[in-house]
């Protein structure tokens, strides 16, 4: 059955009548983006280099003759910035700074070095939206110090109960479920935290936050750095009026009120000034690539229904924005029981909407996902890797997809992704992102 899947694929592929691919009238050049395999490294767990049992960057360095062997391009590493982990790596307490349990900077220079020798493009995980809570911005804000007093996003209380404890500004959920606000002591007000309490939540109406962000990402492209891949986009901005989102009356049956999947974000989640500030990383980035022709890219995530509002993050030709915003529709769309009609739909909505002069872009998984053999079928594999690599446009796959790992088993216990251990023993398995994080290598032969 499974078998048959892949053959229909290939079949869908080669006859050419079921997919309109789009015509190109006077083709370009491909940029590197365009043409090769992105390879997205998720550094604790690709390989440990010292025995401490957590991957590294010295640990990246000695597999580049892996990536070279497979024909990969360019190398996306998920964050590798100086971080407490509460939310392993995307809680940075210092942008322009490595974590040491991944190494220095200069195993950061080595690695990146390494690469360029080897022809291949290093591309950074870059977190606009929030810092740590341990990042010193996030201290001098508590403080109300100087320019970091509206760093962040402050809240009164809507008051104070019989209790005399502080009653929360309105009902946001934070992406890993509960109250997006916590309580600080010393300011006397909530903060704002659209994932863990951990990661306070920027103020983007203020423009030093920008301009300090801006200042982080020259720093690492003065390193050479060839593009950034951009987290959570959509959270950057929220509504002003700070008022109670509604129920989402197509909200999975499952889900209760504390789970972010209840409501609809209309007041938190991709509001029109997010691509602004994006078109300013856009614009440094293209100020790089016009002064030594080295083209810089930019790729950002953003979860967004419908794809014709997904792809105003392609900006325009006078105001680009990204790049690409990831294609998520076969990891939204494609389910365990697929079949080839539901991936032909998927291929033709993505051509026929996307604007003209836009770069397509294909990926079935990611850090945040089931592996492929596990939320499908070992047999899948290969065929999405073809799939993907054979469509028009890039192409981003995660770590282990070319050898068809599959999850880790990963006990109650063992769990460590705050979005698990948020929902408790008996949910965890529902949310919980460790096992494509921690894979293990599958048991399936060609
Ligand atoms: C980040 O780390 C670097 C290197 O240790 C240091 O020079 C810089 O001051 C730090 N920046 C912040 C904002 O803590
Ligand atoms: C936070 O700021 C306060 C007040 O300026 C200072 O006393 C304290 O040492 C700071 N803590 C950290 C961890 O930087
Ligand atoms: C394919 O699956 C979809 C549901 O995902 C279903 O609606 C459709 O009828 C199926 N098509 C064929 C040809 O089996
Ligand atoms: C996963 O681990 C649990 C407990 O360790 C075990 O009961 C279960 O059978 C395992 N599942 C698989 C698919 O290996
Ligand atoms: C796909 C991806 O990178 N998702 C990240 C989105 O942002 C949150 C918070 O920074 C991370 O936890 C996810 O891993
Ligand atoms: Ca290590
Ligand atoms: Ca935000």
């Amino acid at each position: 059955m499974a078998h048959f899947r892949v053959f229909t694929f290939l079949l869908l592929l080669s006859n050419g009548l079921a997919i309109k691919l789009p015509e190109n009238p006077n083709p370009q050049p491909l940029a590197w983006w365009q043409e090769d395999i992105i390879y997205q490294v998720y550094p604790r767990s690709l390989m440990d280099s010292d025995g401490d049992g957590v991957g590294d960057l010295k640990g990246i360095e000695s597999k580049i003759d892996h990536f070279v062997d497979i024909g990969v391009g360019s190398v996306w590493l998920s964050p590798i910035y100086e971080s407490p982990m509460k939310d392993f790596g995307y809680d940075i307490s210092n942008f322009t700074n490595v974590d040491p349990i991944f190494g220095t900077m200069e195993d950061f220079t080595s690695l990146s070095n390494a690469l360029k020798e080897k022809g291949l493009k290093l591309v950074m995980d870059f977190v606009p939206n929030h810092s740590s809570d341990l990042h010193v911005w996030f201290n001098k804000s508590i403080h109300r110090e100087g320019k970091y007093e509206d760093f962040y996003v402050w809240r009164d209380p809507k008051g104070f109960d019989d209790q005399g404890n502080p009653i929360l500004p309105n009902n946001w959920i934070s992406s890993f479920g509960g109250s997006a606000w916590e309580w600080n002591e010393v300011r006397q007000q909530f903060y704002l935290h659209q994932f863990v309490a951990g990661q306070p939540d920027f103020n983007y109406e203020n423009p030093e936050v920008l301009k300090e962000m801006l200042a982080a990402m020259k720093f690492w492209l003065d390193l050479g750095v060839d593009g950034f891949r951009l987290d959570t986009v959509p959270s950057m901005f929220e509504d002003q009026r700070f008022l109670d989102e509604p129920e989402d009356p197509n909200r999975p049956p499952e889900s209760i009120p504390s789970d972010h999947g209840y409501w609809l974000h209309i007041y938190t989640y991709d509001l029109p000034a997010t691509r602004e500030a994006l078109a300013e990383y856009r614009k440094l980035l293209d100020i790089y690539s016009l002064s030594d022709g080295r083209e810089r890219c930019m790729m950002v995530e953003a979860y967004v229904n419908p794809l014709e509002k997904l792809f105003l993050y392609y900006g325009t030709k006078e105001k680009p924005v990204a790049h690409f915003p990831f294609n998520f529709e076969f990891i939204k769309r494609v389910t365990r029981n697929f079949n080839g009609t539901d991936i032909v739909g998927v291929i033709d909505e993505w051509f026929e909407k996307m604007p003209e002069g836009n770069t397509a872009n294909w990926l079935v998984g990611n850090h945040d996902q089931w592996r492929i053999a596990s939320r499908f079928t070992p047999e899948d594999v290969d065929a999405f890797n073809m799939l993907i690599m054979l469509l028009p446009g890039s192409m981003v796959t995660y770590y282990g997809e070319e050898i068809g790992m599959t999850n880790a088993n990963i006990s109650w216990e063992d769990t460590v992704d705050p979005a698990g251990c948020q929902a408790g023993p008996d949910r965890y398995q529902l949310f919980s992102r460790d096992p494509e994080r921690y894979a293990l290598l599958s048991n399936f032969s060609n």
